[in-house]
């Protein structure tokens, strides 16, 4: 009986034993918090050209050359299969601050801006970093922290300004009395272009007066007509941030009874078809490249950032410098 009894026990300390969990040790269970924790994200997928969705937010259409970088811009989202959202600010800050906000909450991949002026985008850029959405600066720079913008994809404009200065001195070898139509006033072009021509202009060539022409035909003229009219033939030559200002001067210049080209002698900047076909007319003198064209570099590098490659934090155009002698030949092989 008593053996009986002491079975029975032992049967029924196991069973107890079992039921409360004293069985061999398994993992610890997960803690609280491991158990809310998430699974682990999967790599990130790495999204292709066809389902890339940018928003650009595009300056203005204020000359030949920003005619030019728009068509490049969209021919090339085309031409990839990307998803372009587009805006164009009429050269007003406060438009391009509207359209990179409202790109924000489209919630775009990826925003490309040419900053119309230097200053005054360190707040949308950091809600733009706050929602994830990287900055491409394209064209022209901006004045804020590096790691508000993934890269800067355009020219350097100081060298464009040095090349200017150095293609007035072996157009003035004997010096003289110069007049300057500088870019949009606050842009990192007029700004660079500015100083850069100042570093290698010869100590014979005086500047007698600069203004700005805001980079327009337009304005270009109203101002060589003002300089025309208070210097006259004292003018020797023209230094002209960009071709459409210089274009503007040109006609201000043949309606003040002189040659522009010969009488004046005209030295420019973007290398647009119109300066060709001025050289080809005897009209201008030389003009520095600066190249538009960088839809297709733009598009590459918004890809390589929205999937977290590598980029540099400027990628400079290619450019060249451009003269009478063969622009005829040169004209027709113009993209912009
Ligand atoms: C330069 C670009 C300038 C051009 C002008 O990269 O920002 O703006 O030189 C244009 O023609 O208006």
């Amino acid at each position: 009986m008593k053996g009986s009894k002491i079975l029975l026990v032992v049967v029924i300390l196991a069973t107890l034993a079992a039921l409360v969990g004293c069985a061999a040790p398994t993992a610890a269970p997960a803690t609280s918090e491991e158990a809310a924790a998430p699974a682990a994200p999967a790599e990130q997928a790495q999204k292709t050209y066809k389902d890339l969705v940018v928003g650009y937010a595009q300056l203005g259409a204020e000359s030949e050359w920003r005619t030019a970088n728009t068509a490049s811009i969209q021919q090339a989202a085309e031409e990839l299969g990307v998803t372009l959202k587009f805006s164009d600010a009429q050269q007003k800050q406060e438009n391009q601050i509207k359209a990179i906000r409202s790109f924000i909450a489209q919630g775009v991949d990826v925003i490309g801006v040419p900053p119309v002026v230097t200053t005054g985008w360190e707040t949308v850029f950091q809600e733009a970093k706050d929602a994830g959405i990287p900055i491409i600066l394209v064209d022209r720079r901006a004045d804020v922290p590096e790691d508000l913008y993934a890269t800067y994809l355009g020219s350097d404009f100081v060298e464009e300004g040095r090349k200017a200065g150095n293609e007035m001195n072996k157009l003035l070898p004997e010096g003289g009395k110069i007049v300057e139509l500088v870019g949009t006033v606050g842009s990192a072009p007029a700004t660079d272009r500015f100083s850069g021509f100042r570093e290698t202009m010869a100590p014979n060539i005086e500047i007698i007066d600069s203004q700005s022409g805001d980079f327009t035909r337009a304005k270009g003229k109203e101002v060589m007509e003002a300089f025309l009219k208070k210097y006259g033939a004292e003018i020797t030559a023209l230094y002209a941030h960009n071709d459409d200002m210089a274009l503007g001067a040109i006609q201000a210049i043949e309606e003040f009874g002189l040659k522009p080209g010969t009488d004046i002698k005209i030295v420019s900047i973007d290398a647009v078809r119109g300066a060709f076909q001025a050289m080809v007319d005897g009209k201008l003198n030389v003009t520095v490249e600066c190249n538009p064209l960088l839809g297709p570099q733009f598009y590459e590098l918004a890809l390589k950032v929205v999937n977290g490659e590598e980029v540099p934090k400027w990628v400079p155009s290619e450019e060249s410098v451009y003269y009478p002698d063969n622009a005829a030949e040169i004209l027709p092989t113009r993209q912009y």
